[in-house]
């Protein structure tokens, strides 16, 4: 791909003025229930925002912007809003409550905020000791103060700040399990860069395209692929509020959705509504966030006919750097990595291990992790390369495979064994609906694996279906890696971005509250 990027340039232009300027205004953009916004009308919004950013709110380029709010088209403006304006879009996820907002507040230096008008509440709660937070505006807000009204009174076009092509223009947060959460900077190159290299090379989706999908747009996942993808040939996005397994089955259906982007968890949960799934449109579904397992893969392929898009991004790298098209695709393999981006598996010593073997993951691309002003910065970039803390392992064909974190490798007895590969073997068994497999304390063999298991329908969890489940991974797998203990529960903790949130797993025993 072509990476190359003149030393001024404003990434809104590219993507939005430019698509208006080649002829696309009249196309539909954006979708929502009730909405239907075409590239102009989605222009003109933000066009009007930006001057109320700059004119009402003070705002000057380097101000950072906390946008917080559900996926709808009026968020997808304000984010276009803010980089016009030579601002720095700080994205959030809509169910972050007022501690943590206030801490990202005080990290990313957010002086002014655009906020859905239904989720204020805990953001001035936030501002209360977060005083940095200046200027506050909600949309979906009938009042004289909202900002719609505000929008009212600006109706001529917005001259975009020229901006540098190495200005930041996003600060993302990491979906951090523990600790302070880490902001990473982007900038207006990397959000092009990432729609060069993954989109055409192993998308390959066209302007005819409906894209749709859970991820919150606050989870770079979800901007790339329900606003910067679709965005750059000039396709729809059909924005959800409402993203469960059942709404978003729903509204494939009535949007008539042709690109997916969700999570392996929630491709099984659909999978449960075969006659819903028969009647879609769906060719492209894309999985990231987690580990696809083989048997996710297989269930859906038979299902819906349509092979999975496996890919691994990081908030780090912005988007998906390993991936396989749906031709090249294989059964446990993540793929290979995507044209513009090299991978390779090393050791501790940062050299390359021999095929088979289990090692470090690292990756140098177009894009990059920067920690905002952060120690662990150090430990993410070593040499000009990431190293994302995912373990893999190469095969003879150079397909990566997943294997584990590097920190959830289980050591029992002084064997090494990855938690998702036991999970990929307990999916293929038919009463299992969901598992995670996490290492916990044993005096005797350091630690020992134990599934958390939550059964489908109609099965018992018992002491039968305990033994039941450790045979059969006896039975595929080297037996020191079956799971001693087995816990039945109704639900695994999980982040709304659909990662399986194993520090918590011992928690749904020890009566913590989930
Ligand atoms: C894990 C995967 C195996 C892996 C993301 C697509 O997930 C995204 O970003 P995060 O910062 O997490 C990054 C970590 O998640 N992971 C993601 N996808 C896969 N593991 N197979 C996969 N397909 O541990 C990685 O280091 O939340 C995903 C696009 C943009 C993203 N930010």
């Amino acid at each position: 791909p072509s990476l190359q990027f003149p030393e001024q340039l404003n990434c809104a232009t590219e993507l939005l003025d430019r698509a208006v300027q080649r002829g696309w205004g009249d196309r539909a953009c954006l979708l929502a229930p009730g909405i239907r916004w075409t590239y102009r009308e989605l222009q003109e919004r933000a066009d009007r925002i930006a001057h109320v950013l700059v004119q009402d709110m003070g705002l000057v380029s380097g101000n950072r912007v906390l946008l917080r709010g559900a996926n709808h088209p009026m968020l997808v403006a304000c984010w276009f809003a803010v980089i016009k304006a030579g601002g720095i879009a700080v994205t959030t996820m809509p169910m972050l409550r007022a501690k943590e907002l206030s801490t990202m507040i005080a990290i990313a230096e957010v002086s002014h905020a655009l906020c859905d008008a239904t989720l204020v509440e805990e953001l001035r709660e936030a501002q209360r000791t977060a005083p940095g937070l200046r200027e506050l505006c909600c949309y979906h807000d009938a009042g004289p103060g909202g900002l719609e009204a505000a929008m009212a009174r600006h109706d001529v076009p917005f001259v975009n700040v020229d901006t540098a092509a190495n200005d930041t223009c996003l600060l993302a947060f990491t979906s951090g399990t523990t600790g302070v959460p880490k902001a990473t900077m982007h900038f207006h190159r990397d959000v092009l860069a990432i729609c060069r290299c993954w989109p055409p090379h192993v998308l390959r989706a066209t302007e005819h395209d409906v894209f749709m999908g859970s991820p919150p747009l606050g989870f770079t996942f979800g901007l790339g692929g329900l606003v910067l993808f679709p965005m750059t040939i000039g396709a729809t996005a059909v924005l959800l509020e409402k993203v469960s397994p059942p709404h978003l089955l729903e509204a494939i259906r009535e949007f008539g959705a042709t690109v997916l982007f969700t999570a392996p968890t929630s491709y099984r949960a659909m999978a449960q509504h075969q006659e819903l799934l028969h009647q879609t449109t769906l060719r492209k579904c894309v999985s990231a966030g987690e580990a696809l397992p083989p048997a996710t893969r297989a269930l859906w392929r038979d299902i819906t006919g349509i092979e999975l898009i496996d890919g691994i991004g990081a908030t780090e790298l912005l988007h998906i750097f390993i991936s396989a098209d749906e031709a090249t695709a294989r059964a446990g393999a993540t793929g290979k990595a995507v044209p513009g981006y090299v991978a390779q598996v090393v050791d501790d010593a940062g050299q390359p291990v021999p095929v088979g073997t289990v090692g470090k993951l690292r990756v140098k691309g177009p894009t990059g992790c920067r920690y905002l002003r952060d120690t662990r910065q150090r430990s993410y970039v070593k040499d000009g390369w990431n190293y994302t803390g995912d373990a893999y392992f190469l095969d003879v064909d150079g397909y990566f495979h997943y294997s584990a974190r590097t920190d959830d490798i289980i050591i029992s007895s002084g064997y090494n064994i990855a938690g998702p590969e036991v999970e990929n073997v307990l999916l293929l068994h038919p009463a299992v609906a969901e598992c995670g497999v996490y290492g916990v304390p044993d005096a005797e063999r350091g630690q020992i694996v134990k599934a958390y298991v939550v059964l489908r329908p109609g099965y018992e969890g018992n002491g039968a279906m305990v033994k039941a489940l450790q045979d059969f991974v006896k039975q595929s797998v080297a037996p020191y890696k079956y799971p001693r203990a087995v816990a039945f529960v109704a639900q695994l903790p999980r982040t709304t971005t659909g990662k399986l949130q194993r520090f918590r797993l011992h928690e749904l025993e020890s009566g913590y509250a989930p």
